[in-house]
C-alpha cells in the first residue's frame, strides 16, 4: 500500500497534468520532456561511469554510484508512466517510443528511492570488483609476490601450454567472484520486483521482451538457429579434444566427455582461435600469423586504432573526431586499477566518442578493436535520431556491425594494406577457415548458455544455493566444457566473466556471430564481389559503405526486421550464411573425425 503510494505521489509531482484521462497530444508532450530529461540525465551518468571505470577507487564508485541512481529513477518514473498511455491511439512513432521508455533500463529498481539506491551501488560495487581482480603468487628464489591483473591473466592464458600453470591461473582468477554472491542475489532480487511494477512477469520475459517479437518466441528463434550450427560446433569440438588429447594426454585431456576449461586458450573458452597451432589442418598452411603481423607492422595501441579506424573510413565514414585520440583509453593505467574489459563510449551524442579498451599487440584484439569500432560508427550514425531512437535496431546488431568489418580482414585485405606480399594460393583455404571457426563457431554455445543461465535466475528456476552448479550444467550441455576442478556452491563462477558482474546481456553476442555473416554475405555482394565469402574484403567499397549506413542510421527506430530487411533483403536471423561461410571446412572436419567417436 505504501509503495503505491510513492508512486503515485512520484508521477503526481512529475507528471501533473497526465494523472487524468489523456490525450494523443499530452502523449507527445510527455515524449518529448522525457526525451530531453533522459537524455540529460544520461549525459551526466556516462561522464561519471567514464570515470568509475577508467580510474577505479572509492569515491569514483560513489559518484557514479550517485549519477546512476538518479538516472535510474528518473528512467522508472517515465518507465511506469508511459504505461498510463496503454489505451490510447497513438502512431507508429509515439508507441514504439512508449514502449522502448518501458524497456529502457537493463536492470529496472521498483519505484522506491531507498531500492534504487542500493541497485546503484551494488552496480558500482561488483563492477569494481570485477576491474580491480587480481591474482596473486610468490614467484623466483626470492619468493617474491607478484600479482596479475585480470587483463594480465588473459594474456598469459592464450599461449601458455603448462596445465598446472593453466589451472593456477584458472582458479586464481575465480577467487575474485567469489565475494559478488551476496549481491549478485540481491541484484536479482530488486531487479525482478522492479519488472514486475513494469508489467513483467520478472527479469528474465524482459529482457527477451526487447526483440520486437514475444519472449518465448525469441527464446525459441534463438535454439532453432543454434541447432542449425550445432552439428557443425560437435565436428570442431570432436576434433579439438581429439588434438588435445593428442598435445595434452588423456590424463589433462581425456578422449571421450566434455574439455576441461582451462587448456582451450582463453580464461572463458570462449575462442579457441589461440589452440590453431595445436589442431590446424597440417595439409592446409594459413601461409601467413595475423599475430606476428599485427606486431610486425603497428607501432603501439593507438596505431593499431588508426589501422582499424582506416577501414572504415576506406567506406566512406568520416574520420573519427580528435576528441576520440584524445579522451580514449587505450592502454592499461600503470598507476591505478581501470576496468580493462573493452567497451565503446558515446559520452554526447553528438561527437564525444571514446573507446576504454587494454589493447595488446595481439590478433584477437586487433579483431576486437574493429568490434569496438563498429559500436562508434554505429553510435554517430544515428546521432540524428531522436533520444529514444539512438540505439542498435536491437543489440545483436550493435554487435555485429564492427565484427562484419573484422570478416573482411582477409588475406587480401592484408595485401591491400601492405601487410602481406601476396595472397596464400586457394590450398591454405582450410587453415584460414579453421582459424576463423576457432573464434565463431567455437564461441556461439557459449553465447547462448550465458542467458539461458540467467533467465533461470531470473525466475527462479535456479535459487542462489544452486548457481554454480547450474553453470556448469549449462556449460557442460551447450558448450561440452567442464570445470577442471570440483566447484562448490562457495564458488560463484559466474561472476568471472565480465558481463555477470557487468549487468551486460549476452544474447546479443549470439545474435551477433549469426547475423555478422548475413551482413558480410550481403555487403560483399553489394560491392560487386562473387567468389567464397570467406574470401572477400569490402575494404574500399562505398557502395557496401553506404548500404550500411544506410542500415545504421535507421537506429532503433524500426523494428530490427526492417533493419535487416534494409542490409540483407532477409527479414529474419538465419543461420544459414555462417554455415555457408564455413561449409568447406565441415567436409575437412567430418574426414578427420571419421573414426572418432564424437560427443560428450
Ligand atoms: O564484450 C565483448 C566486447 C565488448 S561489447 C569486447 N565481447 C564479448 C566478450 O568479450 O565476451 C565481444 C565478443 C563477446
Ligand atoms: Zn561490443
Amino acid at each position: 500500500m505504501e509503495k503505491f503510494f510513492i508512486v503515485i505521489s512520484a508521477l503526481a509531482l512529475l507528471f501533473p497534468i497526465y494523472a487524468s484521462a489523456q490525450t494523443v497530444e499530452e502523449a507527445k508532450e510527455f515524449l518529448a520532456e522525457a526525451e530531453s530529461r533522459l537524455e540529460i540525465a544520461s549525459h551526466e551518468y556516462a561522464h561519471a561511469a567514464w570515470i568509475a571505470a577508467t580510474y577505479i577507487t572509492y569515491d569514483s564508485q560513489r559518484v557514479e554510484a550517485t549519477a546512476y541512481q538518479r538516472f535510474l529513477e528518473l528512467s522508472v518514473e517515465y518507465a511506469n508512466a508511459a504505461a498510463s498511455f496503454n489505451d490510447l491511439d497513438l502512431d507508429f512513432t509515439d508507441r514504439r517510443k512508449m514502449e522502448l521508455l518501458k524497456q529502457f533500463l537493463v536492470i529496472p529498481s521498483p519505484s522506491d528511492s531507498e531500492m534504487a539506491q542500493e541497485l546503484a551501488e551494488i552496480g558500482s560495487e561488483m563492477s569494481a570488483m570485477y576491474g580491480a581482480g587480481e591474482y596473486c603468487r610468490n614467484e623466483g628464489i626470492t619468493g617474491e609476490e607478484i600479482c596479475y591483473t585480470g587483463d594480465q591473466i588473459e594474456n598469459l592464458m592464450r599461449e601458455l601450454r603448462d596445465p598446472d600453470e593453466l589451472l593456477e591461473f584458472w582458479a586464481g582468477w575465480r577467487e575474485n567472484s567469489i565475494p559478488m554472491k551476496p549481491l549478485y542475489e540481491r541484484q536479482v532480487e530488486i531487479g525482478n520486483m522492479g519488472a514486475q511494477e513494469l508489467g513483467y512477469d520478472n527479469l528474465s520475459t524482459f529482457w527477451r521482451a526487447k526483440y520486437d517479437m514475444g519472449p518465448d518466441a525469441f527464446a525459441a528463434d534463438a535454439d532453432v538457429q543454434w541447432a542449425k550450427v550445432k552439428p557443425f560446433y560437435d565436428a570442431l569440438h570432436c576434433h579439438v579434444r581429439a588434438e588435445l588429447s593428442d598435445y595434452y594426454g588423456p590424463e589433462v585431456v581425456p578422449p571421450s566427455g566434455p574439455i576441461p576449461a582451462h587448456v582451450l586458450g582463453n580464461q572463458w573458452a570462449q575462442d579457441w582461435s589461440y589452440l590453431f597451432d595445436i589442431v590446424k589442418p597440417e595439409s592446409s598452411d594459413l601461409g601467413y600469423d595475423l599475430d606476428q603481423l599485427v606486431q610486425k607492422n603497428t607501432d603501439g595501441p593507438e596505431d593499431i586504432v588508426r589501422i582499424a579506424e582506416n577501414f572504415f573510413i576506406s567506406l566512406g565514414f568520416d574520420p573519427l573526431p580528435e576528441t576520440f585520440w584524445e579522451r580514449s583509453m587505450f592502454s592499461e593505467p600503470e598507476d591505478h586499477k581501470a576496468v580493462c574489459h573493452a567497451s565503446a563510449w558515446d559520452l554526447d551524442d553528438k561527437d564525444d566518442l571514446r573507446i576504454k579498451m587494454c589493447i595488446d599487440p595481439t590478433a584477437e584484439e586487433f579483431r576486437v578493436v574493429h568490434h569496438e569500432l563498429g559500436h562508434n560508427f554505429y553510435q554517430r550514425a544515428y546521432k540524428e535520431q531522436p533520444p529514444l531512437f539512438r540505439g542498435s535496431a536491437n543489440d545483436g546488431f550493435h554487435e555485429a556491425t564492427g565484427d562484419t568489418i573484422a570478416l573482411s580482414v582477409t588475406p587480401k585485405y592484408l595485401v591491400d594494406i601492405g601487410w602481406l606480399e601476396e595472397e596464400p594460393p586457394a590450398e591454405g583455404d582450410i587453415g584460414y577457415l579453421m582459424s576463423m571457426a576457432l573464434d565463431k563457431i567455437a564461441f556461439l554455445p557459449w553465447g547462448l548458455m550465458i542467458d539461458k543461465w540467467r533467465w533461470q535466475v531470473f525466475n527462479g528456476k535456479v535459487s542462489p544455493d544452486e548457481y554454480n552448479q547450474a553453470w556448469w550444467a549449462l556449460r557442460e550441455e551447450y558448450q561440452g566444457v567442464a570445470s577442471p576442478i570440483a566447484r562448490s556452491e562457495d564458488y560463484f563462477d559466474p561472476g568471472a566473466k565480465y558481463h555477470i558482474p557487468g549487468n551486460t546481456p549476452y544474447m546479443r553476442y549470439f545474435l551477433a556471430y549469426i547475423q555478422q555473416f548475413q551482413f558480410h554475405r550481403a555487403l560483399c555482394a553489394e560491392a560487386g564481389y562473387e567468389g567464397p565469402l570467406h574470401r572477400c574484403s569490402i575494404y574500399g567499397s562505398k557502395a557496401a559503405g553506404e548500404k550500411l549506413n544506410a542500415m545504421l542510421e535507421m537506429g532503433i527506430s524500426r523494428p530490427w526486421q526492417d533493419a535487416m530487411e534494409a542490409m540483407t533483403g532477409q527479414r529474419e536471423l538465419d543461420a544459414s550464411a555462417i554455415i555457408d561461410y564455413f561449409a568447406p571446412l565441415k567436409d575437412w572436419l567430418d574426414q578427420q573425425n571419421q573414426f572418432r567417436q564424437c560427443g560428450w
